[in-house]
């Protein structure tokens, strides 16, 4: 009987053990058992500043060991790739320094706090000819992908419109404070910018990947509650992130893009929704129903036209051969788990699945021009890489 051939192995070292680490880490798990890989994903390490958590993440998720200090992960000659999933102030050091020492280097989105930190974080994975990767992961649900083919194909003709909207409601109390653990993201000093880089950035992402680069945005952004209780200082301070940003965008295809996120829209905990008008038909999308793609053909001039809902689940449709049978949905965690496949895939192949560094690069680029935006209220330009 012939032996399968044995896979090369990818050890991998996972710095941040929250809620992404725990997204990043079921993606190492899941993928070798449905998708057949070029690799074989050994978790090698989980870095945590306490030990205690560091330990625990190791035992639930089978890591080989624990570590508390990310230099001495990025020391480590038995870790291939380093997996960022700590704050955002700290991307920019560790993946600079992982690069430096020869690793892959994948990392949370947004890439950075900063266009001009994400710029050094390109320069240094491309400097050191290191496989890079941001895990954008809606772009991996197959309802998501189908819509990228069908533009693609042409299905949709020209663009008119880009209409996208990300909107939560966790951060209406001004009783919370910012900073520290789980919170993070409510301070400018940690995350670089609220609403905009955290949630605007999947919008942007899956804007520029469907319907092309955006030349020119015009903004506007608000800080509802100006002061909360910072939880390493103790004490309370200014609160500089948006909690709300809305803004319009010129695409270099001439069509127009309306885009939304706030965390104070109560009712809502992620909802993220998409709709293009294109010249021959339309697309419409929506997380909290996400394995469906909403499209209306113009072409169809019968009585019965309307919009369809396709329900992206049959498996001639995008990864759905790999999960259960037709008609069966998969759900959020199943994106890391493609995203994570398709990292491999392209090693296997020599290429660095998308986005690289330098495709999230664009996405830190509109961002700062909307935040620019947002500050004195007049169009800016897209700065190219
Ligand atoms: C914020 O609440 C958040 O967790 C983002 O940080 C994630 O990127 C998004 O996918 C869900 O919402």
């Amino acid at each position: 009987m012939t032996q399968p051939t044995p896979k090369k192995p990818l050890r991998i070292g996972l710095i941040g053990a929250g809620f992404m680490g725990r997204a990043h880490a079921n993606a190492y798990r899941r993928a070798p058992n449905f998708f057949d890989l070029p690799y074989e994903p050994v978790l090698k390490a989980i870095c945590a500043r306490s030990e205690g958590t560091a330990a625990a993440f190791a035992r639930q998720w089978g890591f080989e060991s624990a570590e508390t200090d990310w230099r001495r992960m990025i020391e480590r000659d038995d870790i291939d790739v380093i997996d960022i999933c700590t704050p955002n102030d700290s991307h920019r050091d560790i993946a600079i320094a992982a690069a430096e020492a020869g690793k892959m280097v994948l990392c949370e989105k947004p890439l950075a706090r900063t266009a001009a930190e994400g710029a050094e974080m390109v320069a240094a994975v491309e400097k050191a000819g290191v496989a890079n990767m941001v895990w954008y992961n809606y772009r991996r649900v197959p309802a998501v992908t189908l819509a990228k083919q069908l533009i693609d194909s042409g299905r949709l003709g020209r663009i008119y419109h880009y209409r996208a909207q990300f909107l939560q409601d966790w951060t209406i109390s001004s009783e919370l404070p910012q900073g520290g653990a789980g919170l993070w993201r409510l301070d400018a000093a940690a995350a670089g910018s609220g609403v905009t880089g955290d949630l605007l950035a999947h919008c942007i992402d899956t804007a520029l990947w469907l319907n092309g680069s955006v030349k020119k945005v015009t903004a506007m952004t608000e800080t509802f509650v100006k002061e909360r209780m910072h939880q390493i200082t103790g004490k309370v301070e200014p609160v500089k992130i948006d909690d709300a940003c809305a803004f319009l965008a010129r695409f270099e295809n001439g069509s127009l893009g309306t885009f939304e996120s706030t965390r104070y829209a109560r009712g809502h905990k992620a909802l993220y929704t998409f709709e293009i008008n294109g010249e021959k038909a339309s697309i419409k999308w929506d997380l909290h129903d996400l394995h469906r793609l909403g499209y209306f053909d113009h072409g169809d001039d019968s009585l019965t036209r309307g919009w369809r809902s396709v329900h992206v689940t049959d498996h001639d449709m995008p990864y759905m051969d790999k999960w259960w049978v037709p008609g069966l949905q998969i759900g959020y965690e199943h994106s890391f788990v493609h995203q994570f496949a398709d990292f491999l895939i392209g090693l296997g192949s020599g290429e660095s699945a998308a986005p690289t560094f330098r495709d999230a690069q664009e996405t830190q680029e509109v961002c700062e021009a909307v935040l620019a935006s947002g500050a004195d209220g007049q169009w800016h330009d897209v700065e190219g890489l």
